[in-house]
């Protein structure tokens, strides 16, 4: 039976691989580092400048971030671009309202002591200051054009994939972001006009940093700590 998704069915069934790049090992081992010394100087922020940034950039992140990989290739993700400010006035005080209940009342103590490095609150003023948010929905079932439905394999993994390259891409690009992750997100869904089966994962705060924007003083772990070799 051939896949009833138009991206799945591609006449002929495989095509030759045209697209990858084989590299010297001494190219290899420059790109590898290369890549590694520009994405190390990647930190998440919690002040934005209000500057607008150029659609056309988000939209091209965007795109990057469709060519992850995905259970099926069924990729299960939606992204809501925000930048109305009616619209982001309302996410945040969405967003805040869990949020005080969160740090007033659900975190255990021992939640909030692991936060105390990051200086984070129930405050979210980057939520209104940014000049864009970027809502990111995993799909538990594709609905074609006909209504009919298919399952979505591997949602929460495929998402996460795809939430990568997007941060890596507007990291790329000269952009800084914020991974927020309001608990629960459902305000979201009612908010963007999402279906119950969309369920949102993270929401993306993407914009250039404030002028004299402060980060926390934090470290990644070592290669000997993250990774084995057998
Ligand atoms: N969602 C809350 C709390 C929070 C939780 C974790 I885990 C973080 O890494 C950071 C924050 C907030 O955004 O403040």
């Amino acid at each position: 039976m051939m896949s009833k998704l138009p991206f799945n069915q591609g006449q002929p069934q495989f095509v030759p691989l045209s697209t990858y790049r084989r590299y010297s090992e001494a190219d290899m081992l420059d790109r590898s580092r290369a890549y590694y010394e520009d994405m190390k100087r990647r930190k998440t922020i919690r002040e934005f400048s209000g500057q607008p940034v150029p659609r056309e950039i988000i939209e091209n992140c965007l795109l990057t971030a469709s060519t992850a990989p995905s259970g099926a290739n069924h990729q299960p993700w939606h992204f809501v671009v925000v930048s109305d400010p009616a619209l982001k006035k309302k996410i945040r005080e969405g967003a805040e309202a869990e949020e005080k209940e969160f740090y007033e009342h659900r975190a255990p103590q021992e939640w909030k002591d692991a936060l105390a490095p990051l200086g984070t609150d129930a405050d979210k003023p980057f939520l209104e200051t940014a000049p864009y948010l970027i809502a990111i929905f995993g799909q538990k079932k594709t609905v074609l054009d006909d209504g009919s439905e298919l399952k979505n394999y591997y949602v929460p993994e495929s998402v996460s994939i795809a939430t990568g390259f997007l941060i890596s891409a507007l990291h790329h690009a000269g952009l800084a972001t914020l991974t927020h992750t309001p608990s629960p997100m459902n305000f979201l869904n009612q908010l963007l006009d999402r279906p119950a089966h969309e369920k949102p994962y993270i929401l993306l705060v993407v914009g250039y940093p404030a002028e004299q924007c402060m980060v926390p003083n934090i470290g990644k772990k070592s290669l000997a700590e993250i990774a084995s070799f057998r």
